[in-house]
C-alpha cells in the first residue's frame, strides 16, 4: 500500500515541488533566521540566486556546531508562540540540539512516519508496541503519532523494564515491535533466559528498526530469535526525527520523503557533491518546515543514493543502510577504523554472538584498539587451548580486513552493557589518558 500520492509521483514532478519548496524555504531562512541572514550575506549570495536545483550546492551547509551556538531557540524562524512542540539531542557529546515544530509541523512529520510505517507494511490491523523512549528524544513521540494515523492499535511503553514488556508483548497480541535493533535483540535475550521462545510463544511478525544502525549480522540475529521482519528507518532530530526515511517490503534501502527533503552525498572532505552510488556523507535539506527549516544539513552519516525506480512502485530515491559515521572513525596507529567494519569481521565468526564493545586508549604514547566479545558459555567450560585458537582466529579475521593488530578479549555471555535505547559501541579512553 502507498501512503503518499507524492511517493509515487514521476521524478520530473518531484523535482519540480522540490524547486518551489527549496526557493520558498530558503527566502523564509534568509528572512527570519539570523544566522541564515549573516552566513548569505557573507558569502555574497541571495536567496533569489537559487533558480534550480543544482543551485543547492551555492548554499552554505549546516552544521550541529551551528545549531548548538544558537542553543536552544535561536534558529527558529517562527515565533515561539507558534511552537507547539519542541525536542532535543541527548546532549551526550555536548550542548544539545533543539528542535521545534509548529502545528503544521507536527502533522507533516506524523504523515511522513506513517508513510514510514506503511512501507514496512504495518497496517491498522497492527498491535504495535513502542518501546522507544518517550520524552525529548524524537523516536517515541513521532513513531506513536505516525501509528495512530495509520490506525494501528498503539501500546505506548516507552523503554526498559523488559519482562515487562515481553509480557505486554505476549498477553496484548503485538504483532508489531518500534524499538532500536540493540534493544530488541536484548529483549529476545531475556525472553529466553525466562522461558518465552518469541518465535512459538509471541506474535510479533514485523519490527520498525531506527536510531541506531543494523548490519546484515544484527538482522539475521534478530529473524533467527524472532522469526520477524526487521525493517529500518532512519531520521534525526535536526530535520524532524523518525520519517526521514524508511525501508519497503522490496527492502533495497530506505525511501526519502523527497517532497520535504531533498538528500545530497558529499565528500567528507572537501564538500563536493558526489555521483548517485558514490558513498559520502549525507546532507538533508528540510523543504516544507515552518518552525526550523535546515538548509544542507551535514549529517555525519556515511550512505550512498540510488534514485532508480523500487519494484515496490515506488519513485522516491533510496538511501543505503547507514554504513556508519565520519566522527565513529577511529585513528589507530594510523589506520582508519570504523566499527562498521569491526562488526563486519565479527559476523564472519559463528563462533561469537553479536555482542561485542570496542575499548580504545593509549599505552607508551601509542593507541591499542581492544575488541571485547561474548562468546557461548561452554567456551569457558572448556579448554584453555580452545579459547586461546579462538581468540586467535578473531584477530587474524581483523588483522586481515583492517591490516590492525588488536588485542581480543572474549567475554561470558550477557557481561557487556545492555541497553534499552541506542547501543554504545566505543570506548574512547584516549581523552583520559592524554589529560
Ligand atoms: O534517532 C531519530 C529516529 C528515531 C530515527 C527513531 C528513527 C527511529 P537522533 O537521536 O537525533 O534522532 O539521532 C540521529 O541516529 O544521525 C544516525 O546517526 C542515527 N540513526 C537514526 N536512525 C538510524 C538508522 C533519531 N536507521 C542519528 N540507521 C542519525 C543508522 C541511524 N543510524
Amino acid at each position: 500500500m502507498i501512503w503518499d500520492q507524492h511517493e509515487v509521483w514521476p521524478r520530473e514532478e518531484i523535482e519540480k515541488l522540490q524547486l518551489a519548496r527549496l526557493k520558498d524555504t530558503v527566502a523564509r531562512a534568509y528572512q527570519k533566521v539570523p544566522f541564515y541572514r549573516e552566513t548569505f550575506d557573507k558569502l555574497g549570495i541571495k536567496p533569489e540566486d537559487i533558480k534550480s536545483l543544482a543551485d543547492l550546492k551555492k548554499l552554505p551547509f549546516t552544521t550541529k556546531d551551528d545549531l548548538r551556538r544558537y542553543y536552544p531557540y535561536g534558529m527558529f524562524a517562527v515565533p515561539m508562540r507558534q511552537i507547539v512542540r519542541v525536542h532535543s539531542s541527548s546532549g551526550t557529546t555536548g550542548i544539545p540540539t533543539v528542535v521545534g515544530y509548529t502545528k503544521r509541523d507536527l502533522d507533516t512529520w506524523t504523515d511522513l512516519v506513517a508513510r514510514v510505517i506503511t512501507q514496512a507494511g504495518v497496517t491498522a490491523d497492527d498491535i504495535v508496541q513502542i518501546s522507544f523512549g518517550y520524552g525529548m528524544f524524537t523516536g517515541g513521540f513521532g513513531l506513536h503519532y505516525g501509528m495512530e494515523r495509520v490506525g494501528a492499535t498503539v501500546l505506548p511503553l516507552s523503554s526498559g523494564n523488559t519482562m515487562r514488556q515481553l509480557r505486554t508483548m505476549r498477553d496484548f497480541g503485538v504483532t508489531a515491535l518500534v524499538s532500536t535493533p540493540s534493544y530488541a535483540l536484548h529483549m529476545a535475550e531475556v525472553a529466553e533466559e525466562n522461558g518465552i521462545d518469541p518465535k512459538r510463544d509471541l506474535k510479533v511478525r514485523v519490527g520498525l528498526f531506527g536510531g541506531e544502525g543494523s548490519s546484515d549480522w544484527l538482522r539475521e540475529e534478530i529473524k533467527k530469535r524472532w522469526g520477524m521482519r526487521p525493517t529500518d528507518n532512519y531520521g534525526l532530530s535536526e530535520i524532524m526525527g523518525p520519517g526521514v526515511a524508511g525501508e519497503c517490503e522490496a527492502a533495497c534501502g530506505m525511501h526519502i520523503a523527497e517532497d520535504h527533503i531533498i538528500a545530497e552525498v558529499i565528500d567528507p572532505e572537501t564538500g563536493e557533491q558526489l555521483p548517485y552510488g558514490e558513498e559520502g556523507e549525507l546532507v538533508l535539506t528540510a523543504i516544507n518546515k515552518e518552525a526550523l527549516p535546515v538548509l544542507r544539513y551535514r549529517t555525519k552519516d556515511l550512505t550512498t543514493l540510488d534514485p532508480a525506480p523500487c519494484s515496490c512502485g515506488r519513485t522516491t530515491m533510496r538511501m543505503a543502510r547507514v554504513l556508519g559515521r565520519t566522527d565513529d572513525m577511529m585513528v589507530i596507529r594510523g589506520v582508519n577504523v570504523f566499527p562498521s567494519q569491526i562488526e563486519a569481521a565479527l559476523a564472519e565468526i559463528p563462533e561469537v554472538e553479536p555482542f561485542y564493545q570496542l575499548i580504545v586508549e593509549t599505552k607508551n604514547y601509542l593507541d591499542h584498539l581492544t575488541v571485547q566479545v561474548e562468546v557461548p558459555e561452554r567456551y569457558f567450560t572448556g579448554s584453555f587451548s580452545e579459547l586461546e585458537a579462538l581468540q586467535c582466529k578473531i584477530a587474524d579475521k581483523i588483522h586481515t580486513i583492517l591490516g590492525l593488530s588488536v588485542k581480543v578479549m572474549l567475554v561470558e555471555p550477557k557481561t557487556l552493557p545492555r541497553t534499552a535505547g541506542k547501543a554504545k559501541r566505543v570506548i574512547d579512553n584516549r581523552q583520559v589518558g592524554r589529560v
